[in-house]
């Protein structure tokens, strides 16, 4: 990734300030120091790199070296928008979707917070707050995207299929590009965001939808049902098999494919 080319990209946009890695361990560790520092709103930290990528629950996230896009954006929301904090995942997950959209792509959301393309993760989104005192001061969005083949990692450290740009385009596109166009699509859908039209394009992506899914909430914990659409605040809604709605704030959700 050219430090130089990245920066021409994205001069036309309205963002913060930018700080580029060519290796760094984790860009949301470095965007959660800066943001509870000085960062403006709509700072981004880039690298080409990440040694000690992270995903949800410390979970790792594997970023080989000029394979993939890994960015976090900061936020310093307005008082507007804090009651909507939760659909921040969302707007991100949506920014990645219609951005895939323009290259022909058919990318599906998987709650909470995955990019699919034919079924397989391409991408994957890490929200983290800082906070002063009770209120939410900034909030870092991590993203992740395989765009080379080689940035796929081995099946053993997978709990899911994964894919790349590369593998279902049969190129890998332009790094900086795909980074103006999610910031672009981020910022023109940021506004929206406390809209009816907002949800109902996030449940239009959603994968699985209507289908029998489970959703594994970690301590041997599950629920399962039919995926029936989003809370306002974001949490997955499912039918169970009394027909009572259930709903799910956080979890890993997979397919049922004998229910
Ligand atoms: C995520 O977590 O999917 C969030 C990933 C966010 C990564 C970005 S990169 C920029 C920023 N800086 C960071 O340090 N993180 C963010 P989760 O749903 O918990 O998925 C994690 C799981 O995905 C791991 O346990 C692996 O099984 C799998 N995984 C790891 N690397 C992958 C990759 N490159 N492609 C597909 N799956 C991967």
């Amino acid at each position: 990734m050219n430090q130089q080319a990245l920066r021409s990209s994205l001069s036309k946009l309205p963002l913060g300030a930018i700080r580029y890695f060519d290796s760094i361990g984790s860009t949301n560790d470095e965007a959660l120091a800066w943001a509870a520092n000085d960062a403006q709103d709509l700072s981004i930290v880039v690298a080409n790199e990440q040694t000690a990528g992270r995903g949800r629950l410390d979970r790792p996230w594997f970023t080989p070296p000029s394979t993939a896009l890994a960015f976090s954006l900061i936020l310093r929301p307005t008082a507007d928008e804090i009651p909507f904090l939760s659909r921040t995942v969302g707007l991100a997950a949506l920014s990645i979707a219609d951005t895939m959209e323009m290259l022909g792509l058919a990318p599906q959301i998987k709650w909470p917070n995955d990019i699919l393309l034919n079924g397989r993760k391409v991408a994957g989104v890490l929200i983290e707050l800082v906070w002063s005192g009770e209120d939410v001061d900034c909030v870092v969005i991590g993203i992740g995207i395989n765009v080379a083949k080689t940035a796929v990692p081995t099946t053993d450290i997978l709990r899911f299929p994964a894919t790349s740009l590369e593998h279902v385009l049969g190129e890998a596109p332009d790094r900086n590009k795909l980074l103006h166009d999610i910031l672009a699509s981020f910022i023109s859908l940021r506004p929206h965001m406390r809209s009816d039209a907002f949800m109902a394009s996030w449940e239009k992506s959603l994968a699985y939808y209507g289908r029998q899914v489970r959703v594994e909430m970690g301590n041997e914990q599950s629920v399962t049902g039919k995926v029936t659409g989003l809370e306002s605040d974001g949490s997955l809604k499912l039918s169970d098999e009394n027909g009572k709605t259930v709903t799910v704030r956080f979890g890993d959700v997979r397919l049922r494919l004998f229910a």
